[in-house]
């Protein structure tokens, strides 16, 4: 079997494949491979090993007739036309689990991160502008004790959920349905309005799906307290930007923190990037050194398992 891998990953995980397999990797380490060099490189492999900025459409599977796998070095699988790739039985793969527990770190960082002002008081000393010290010199705002609403319980959101018990914190939630493992922590299920009307925090770390495409509009924003902080590790098209902008500048909410945006990655004309009181970070909820090997370890399994002909561990349920 041929296998694509659309990413340079490191040389030991290739070779587990290169034993039973044709795998061409794209070498770049960084930058995505452009759409026409990823149609071309695809058309005669089995299996793809992807990468979120990889749009797995109708065009894709159509241009590839010996398309047996997708297998996305991600949790997330909003790249991929899930419908369809069921419609020509092509299976897929994500990677669940492995990265509950980094994502939901990251997710607790950028809270306190953000209510903290931590970023803006590491510039304010590294640009040499610490001059003194005076009472409300960069006074943030407390975690502990405070509200905070997670949107979507799954995984992540679970694993956050404990974080913030830890911290003393009220956690409540909303998501498609309420979760056991949620209750069984003492979270309670509210509906969004509710969520976002009471919430100091509100925490999005639910997939991206048609339901919840621009949820966090100009409406959420004007539904959440004056001294809110909105963090998103989920996905950028999640929320609109503009609205959420205006809604920072208006100070309609104290402040916000995002790991993902709409269109990544942003140069420095993004406007985020000149609100002191939006921290973006570029995607990394999984990126520690452990976790993305974990990562890749789980999609050379996958693999693995396919070109054997077996059942891959983590397939995508349609
Ligand atoms: C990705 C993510 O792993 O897993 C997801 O869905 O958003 C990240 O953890 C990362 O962007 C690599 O594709």
């Amino acid at each position: 079997m041929k296998v694509l891998i659309t990413r340079s990953i490191t040389k030991h995980y290739v070779e587990q494949l290169e034993s039973i397999a044709e795998v061409e990797v794209y070498p770049e380490t960084i930058k995505p491979m452009p759409r026409e060099a990823l149609l071309e490189s695809s058309k005669d492999k089995s299996i793809i090993i992807s990468m979120l900025s990889d749009n797995i459409d109708r065009e894709f599977m159509d241009n590839n007739p010996d398309l047996k796998a997708v297998i996305n070095l991600a949790v997330g699988y909003d790249n991929i036309d899930i419908d369809y790739a069921s419609s020509k039985d092509i299976i897929i793969c994500n990677t669940p689990d492995v990265l509950t527990e980094t994502t939901a770190e990251l997710a607790f960082t950028l809270m306190l991160v953000t209510a903290r002002r931590i970023i803006e008081a590491n510039e304010l000393v590294k640009e040499g502008n610490w001059v003194g010290w005076s009472p409300y010199l960069l006074a943030g705002l407390d975690v502990y004790k405070k509200t905070v609403g997670i949107f979507g319980m799954g995984n992540i959101g679970t694993a956050l959920a404990k974080r913030c018990i830890g911290l003393n914190m009220h956690v409540q939630y909303h998501n498609r349905s309420e979760s056991e493992a949620a209750k069984a922590l003492g979270a309670n299920y509210v509906s969004f309005d509710e969520l976002l009307e009471t919430s100091d925090f509100i925490i999005c770390t639910a997939p991206l799906t048609n339901e919840t495409k621009n949820i966090f509009n100009k409406d959420a924003f004007k539904k959440m307290k004056s001294s809110a902080i909105f963090i998103n590790i989920g996905r950028g098209g999640h929320v609109v930007e503009n609205d959420l902008l205006e809604a920072i500048q208006n100070e309609e909410i104290y402040a916000a923190g995002v790991d993902v945006l709409n269109n990544e990655p942003v140069g420095k004309e993004h406007p985020f990037l000149s609100e002191k009181r939006i921290t973006v970070l570029p995607h990394i909820g999984s990126a520690t050194v452990d976790t993305r090997n974990a990562m890749i370890e789980l999609c050379i399994k996958n693999a693995k398992l396919i070109i054997e002909d077996k059942k891959p561990v983590s397939e995508v349920k349609k």
